[in-house]
């Protein structure tokens, strides 16, 4: 199985499985993949995920034994691409945190996968590579689109013009993720913070993430309206009355995702 699923308690655990590639991505794969963001979607006992990729290794993006041109010409690039923007599209909508655990190097659409997650920590010795110029392409599964936003116009140049690989510790101090962590401690802070996010306010957590996606093109008069109106359909959870009596009560809320 190129995607394994694990249960655990509030949250599932999505683990890349081609150790032997550095979890390099397949057709297969990608649709592996959004079929387990999907089926834990439709868990009402999940209400996190924590993607990791098996090995030494998160992913060194696109299998390149897949995408060969042979003597009849090249591939065709774009359904491949179709699959995993699927797949990108999911984690941006997706109604609860996604955390990326970036427990060794991330390449290519390896690297951009992470990127997609709503928090990412990352092992202080592996690095994220946009390997793309090295092989002649360009950043994709919204590579172009995330490293801008992260880390500003021309840092993200270099990144993708380069293809160096950033340590993980140069990559959380310019913002591209959120932690560097000691390599041994990575799974278990990965964890409990999927735990913590999955015992989180879920409703509120997932409109938050909505918000912030449409700020990207917003204007701040749209962003308003926005911000008011989905405050509107936070403040109607359960969550929210209970973590307002929890504060008035001076206790810590016990929130249900709904
Ligand atoms: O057409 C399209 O491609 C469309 C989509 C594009 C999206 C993309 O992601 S393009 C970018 C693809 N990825 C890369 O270019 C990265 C390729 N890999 C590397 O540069 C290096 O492997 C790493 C820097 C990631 C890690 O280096 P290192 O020295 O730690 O490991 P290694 O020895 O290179 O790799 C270990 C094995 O995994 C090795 O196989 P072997 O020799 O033991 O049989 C290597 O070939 C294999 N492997 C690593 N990355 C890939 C791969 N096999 C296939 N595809 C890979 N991407």
């Amino acid at each position: 199985m190129t995607v394994l699923v694990e249960k655990h308690p509030g949250y599932r655990q999505i683990i890349l499985n081609r150790p032997e590639r550095l979890n390099a991505l397949t057709a297969a794969m990608g649709g592996a993949l959004l079929a387990a963001l999907s089926e834990a979607e439709t868990d009402p006992e999940c209400r996190a995920i924590l993607l990791t990729g098996a090995g030494r290794a998160f992913c060194a993006g696109q299998d390149l034994t897949e995408v060969m041109p042979t003597k009849d010409g090249p591939p065709n690039l774009k359904p491949l691409l179709d699959g995993y923007n699927a797949v990108i599209r999911k984690l941006r909508s997706l109604e609860m945190p996604v955390v990326a655990a970036v427990n060794g190097v991330a390449a290519g659409a390896g690297a951009n996968l992470a990127l997609a997650c709503d928090i990412v920590l990352a092992g202080k010795s592996t690095s994220f590579i946009q390997a793309f110029a090295r092989i002649g392409l360009i950043p994709d599964v919204g590579g172009t689109w995330f490293l801008p936003r992260l880390v500003g116009p021309a840092r993200a140049r270099a990144l993708a013009m380069l293809a160096e690989p950033l340590s993980a510790e140069r990559a959380a101090e310019w913002g591209l993720i959120w932690q560097a962590v000691d390599d041994e401690k990575l799974m278990e802070a990965a964890q409990a913070l999927t735990a913590r996010l999955a015992q989180g306010p879920t409703i509120g957590l997932a409109l938050a993430k909505r918000a912030l996606d449409a700020a990207e093109t917003n204007t701040l008069d749209q962003q308003l309206d926005l911000e008011r109106d989905l405050q509107d359909e936070a403040g109607r959870t359960g969550d929210y009355a209970e973590g307002v009596r929890a504060f008035l009560e001076k206790r810590p809320a016990k929130f249900i995702g709904r």
